[in-house]
């Protein structure tokens, strides 16, 4: 299958017309500030709906860190919301692999929804305090690596500090 084109865009993530849009969540489902925030309020409440639905039926305790779930996307221009929970960045450990395996969970919801373009935003480079440049690498690398036989996945950066970071991470075409 054909590698998938990666883009990176400067922007605001609830206005990307793509089959589906990661949200960067915790693990309660029920709404936050940054990314999280945008998406809620400017999706609507069906968002939040089937958010606790999925939490009463399957995530009693909450979605654990680095696992995806879907929604529909509401008022939103894409037609899913895949809601993941990165990690809170730590001096003291390691937590990359929860936050590779944020882009390989979504990237694996996004598959069995059957969507063909994805967008991301920096997961955990905001409130949960990952330096912006490892959050970059991990997220570039990892969806190089797990995002065969899509068309499009992009990144969008909402200012041009995160949209330099990444950029230094995927060379121009
Ligand atoms: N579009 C694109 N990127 C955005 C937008 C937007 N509308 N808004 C913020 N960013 P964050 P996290 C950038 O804090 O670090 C929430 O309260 C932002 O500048 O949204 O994973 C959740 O409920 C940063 O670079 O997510 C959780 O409790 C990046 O998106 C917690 O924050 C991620 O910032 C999750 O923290």
């Amino acid at each position: 299958m054909p590698n998938p084109t990666i883009t990176l865009v400067q922007g605001d993530i609830t206005e990307q017309a793509v089959d589906a849009v990661v949200n960067a969540a915790n693990s309660s489902l029920l709404g936050g500030g940054g990314v999280d925030g945008a998406i809620h309020r400017k999706g609507g409440p069906d968002i939040l709906a089937e958010c606790r639905e999925l939490r009463a039926a399957h995530y009693g305790g909450g979605l654990p860190t680095g696992q995806a779930v879907s929604t529909t996307a509401g008022r939103l221009p894409a037609h899913w919301v895949i809601h993941t929970v990165g990690p809170v960045w730590a001096k003291s450990e390691d937590r990359s692999a929860l936050l590779a395996s944020c882009y390989r969970e979504s990237l694996r919801q996004a598959r069995e929804l059957g969507a063909r373009t994805v967008a991301f935003p920096a997961i955990s480079t905001g409130v949960y305090g990952w330096p912006l440049d490892d959050g970059a690498r991990i997220a570039v690398a990892t969806v190089r690596e797990e995002g065969e036989g899509f068309d499009e996945l992009r990144f969008v950066l909402f200012d041009k500090h995160s949209h330099d970071a990444f950029a230094a991470r995927l060379p121009l075409p």
